[in-house]
């Protein structure tokens, strides 16, 4: 389990604790960019409760949520202990632990498996009336203008066979903060592996609002658009799998 932590020092020892009461095969790194409220403190607390089983990537500056997953992706693939699957999601509990081992199952016949709010059984809340109208809307435009089979590309709780991250180029990425997902997703897709999608409840942590701006609103609207034409026009394939398409699993 990859988690990114920017201030989620309340947050992240519970969190820890429930995942890692999901399966003694789990184990949870935690991706912190120096908050200043101390999350890494709250983090080594956890490793000492839970040996070997809690990792910190401690980096220096806030670099965004997406970097900060792809460097402990990065970090994990070459782990000797050769991780069959990588797991990211939220710190705030708007990623529910107890929806884990759906994801898990699912990755049993799909090499990478959303948590998905617009399928049946999906869904958000305590997200105001505009913030999911654009979410849904964004994800719509994805499908349109990328075409990759799945409802919710921006999801941020999603599960990969490390075959998907060995294959991912991440130098390629361009689109950076909240929909660094889509690209990865798209990657995954043209590479030919298996996508799915379970239900997923997203709810939204209380406190502020939305730190979206219109510019990385923009940015991404664009840099959506522009995916095909950076990867070439068409899908390419893995005959050997006969991948392609999304089913929900
Ligand atoms: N490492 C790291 N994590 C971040 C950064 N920004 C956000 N996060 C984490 O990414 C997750 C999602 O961020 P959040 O603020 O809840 O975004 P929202 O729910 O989409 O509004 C949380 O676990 C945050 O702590 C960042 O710059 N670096
Ligand atoms: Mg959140």
């Amino acid at each position: 389990m990859v988690v990114p932590t920017y201030n989620e020092r309340e947050n992240i020892g519970p969190l820890v604790r429930d995942l890692l009461a999901l399966g003694e095969e789990i184990d949870v790194w935690v991706a912190d960019d120096g908050s200043p409220d101390g999350t890494a403190e709250a983090v080594r607390e956890a490793m000492a409760a839970h040996p070997g089983r809690v990792d910190l990537l401690l980096r220096s500056e806030k670099a965004g949520r997406g970097a900060a997953v792809i460097a402990a992706f990065r970090k994990g693939l070459a782990d000797p202990k050769r991780y069959d699957a990588l797991v990211e999601m939220d710190a705030d509990f708007s990623h529910h632990p107890r929806e884990l081992p759906k994801l898990l199952a699912g990755l049993e016949d799909r090499d990478m498996v959303v948590g998905s709010r617009y399928v049946e059984g999906g869904g958000t809340s305590d997200w105001g009336f505009w913030r999911p109208m654009l979410s849904w809307l964004a994800n719509k435009y994805v499908a349109v203008v990328a075409g990759v089979p799945i409802r919710d590309t921006t999801s941020g709780y999603r599960a990969y066979r490390r075959e998907v991250l060995e294959e991912t180029e991440f130098d390629r990425i361009k689109i950076r903060g909240y929909v660094v997902h889509g690209e990865m997703a798209y990657q995954a897709w043209i590479h030919g592996f298996r996508l799915g999608e379970v239900p997923i409840h997203f709810k939204n942590r209380a406190r502020e609002a939305s730190k979206l701006s219109s510019e990385e609103i923009a940015m991404a609207l664009i840099n959506f658009a522009l995916l095909r034409f950076r990867y070439g026009l068409r899908p390419r394939r893995r005959a050997a799998t006969g991948a392609g398409g999304a089913a929900h699993v």
